[in-house]
């Protein structure tokens, strides 16, 4: 999973890149990093920690979320923001991670002059589709361009096409992002090599300033109410204190949160948001060699997570050995969970469900 983190000049998003991926970026510089930090955030899963107590594999592997810290606009305009070389690497992520400032410090001017997270959200996502809006105007151009020498099938089709362009451009117009709304074959096909911003789902995070924190719950309901949304959610967090408690050792950042009442840190907040919106879950594999979890989407069928792991055992694929794994932690080993008839064998249809525990059988 990648995403990607936009946001106004000096909301935080360097901050909490650093945050999130334990990375060691330079934040506040003027005019904002020069080119993208891309970095890397293990998934925290307790499931995998005590699977590795366990089995006490040689090694264990965390699924893994890339995140994408944009460089720094030059401005405030959309065009700045959404930038040719930013668009290069929007293009490329699965969701969209909006930091919004909350935070009043007056040695960090706000880009827009004053510390208004409900005008921020709206100006972003304004330019969202502003960047939609100008890249539609330009596609159905250049299908017009293209419609003279056509014969009258393939005409008959762009002109579909610019049908379906139009009218998403006038809903992007009225605010509707592409998220927001269904998609039918036909306006698919008109869409499928359009790449709309809009389209990508959207997580919100609020940065707040020290002083806030114990506000979290309260500004988390305003939140929700401003980025509501089957495809969109929304978190509070500090990226100040995050960044500084990610640069500890485990141990002395348990310890600090507690006596700050912070709660569950900001990365793990991240994730599981990230999960829900892009529908996301984790499957698990043992053995004396790894013990590792994996990212699928909702309702991915066995074959296809063996795929996951390597073409070869999809295209060979014949069942997997599936115990989920809160049976397998009450059998206590796997010979028990095959024993008590919590391991089962399941086939090319079955779903794979988050936490399923899978052997592959498979032949090549
Ligand atoms: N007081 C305070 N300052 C913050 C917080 N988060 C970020 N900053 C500061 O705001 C400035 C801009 O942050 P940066 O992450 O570089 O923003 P970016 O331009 O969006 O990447 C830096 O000086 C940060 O130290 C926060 O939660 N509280
Ligand atoms: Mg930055």
């Amino acid at each position: 999973m990648r995403i990607g983190i936009i946001g106004l000049p000096g909301s935080g998003k360097t901050t909490l890149f650093n945050a999130l991926t334990r990375g060691t970026a330079q934040s506040g510089s003027f005019g904002g990093n020069q080119s993208a930090n891309i970095g890397v955030a293990h998934v925290p899963d307790p499931r995998l920690d005590r699977l590795t107590e366990i089995f006490q594999p040689k090694r264990t592997v965390a699924a893994e979320v890339t995140y994408v810290d944009l460089p720094g606009a030059r401005s405030t305009e959309s065009a700045d923001l959404f930038s040719g070389e930013s668009m290069g690497h929007l293009q490329r992520v699965d969701a969209l991670l909006h930091v919004v400032r909350a935070f009043d410090d007056p040695a960090v001017p706000h880009a827009l002059g004053s510390v208004d997270y409900a005008r921020d959200i709206e100006k972003v996502n304004f330019d969202v589709l502003f960047a939609d809006i100008s890249l539609l105007e330009r596609r159905i151009d250049r299908i017009k361009e293209g419609m003279k020498g056509l014969k009258s099938q393939e005409r008959a089709q762009a002109e579909k096409n610019i049908e379906v362009l139009q009218q998403l451009q006038g809903e992007m117009e009225d605010g509707t992002a592409a998220r927001d709304r269904d998609f039918t074959e036909e306006e698919i096909t008109a869409v499928s090599d359009t790449f709309l911003l809009s389209r990508l789902p959207l997580l919100v995070a609020l940065n707040v300033g020290e002083d806030d924190i114990s506000r979290t719950d309260e500004l988390e309901s305003e939140l929700a109410e401003l980025t509501g949304g089957a495809n969109s959610g929304s978190a509070v967090m500090c990226g100040r204190l995050e960044e500084e408690l990610a640069q500890m050792s485990h141990e002395e950042e348990a310890e600090m949160r507690s006596g700050l009442d912070a709660g569950e840190s900001g990365l793990e907040r991240m994730i599981r948001l990230s999960y829900r919106v892009l529908g996301l879950i984790s499957f698990l594999t043992v053995g004396e060699d790894e013990v590792r979890a994996w990212t699928i989407t909702e309702g991915t069928s066995a074959p296809r997570a063996a795929g996951t792991v390597h073409s070869d055992i999809e295209r060979g694929f014949i069942r997997a050995e599936t115990v989920s794994y809160d049976d397998f932690v009450a059998a206590g080993s796997l010979a028990e969970a095959r024993n008590s008839g919590a391991l089962r064998q399941e086939g090319r249809d079955y779903v794979v469900q988050d936490g399923d525990i899978l052997n592959f059988r498979f032949s090549v």
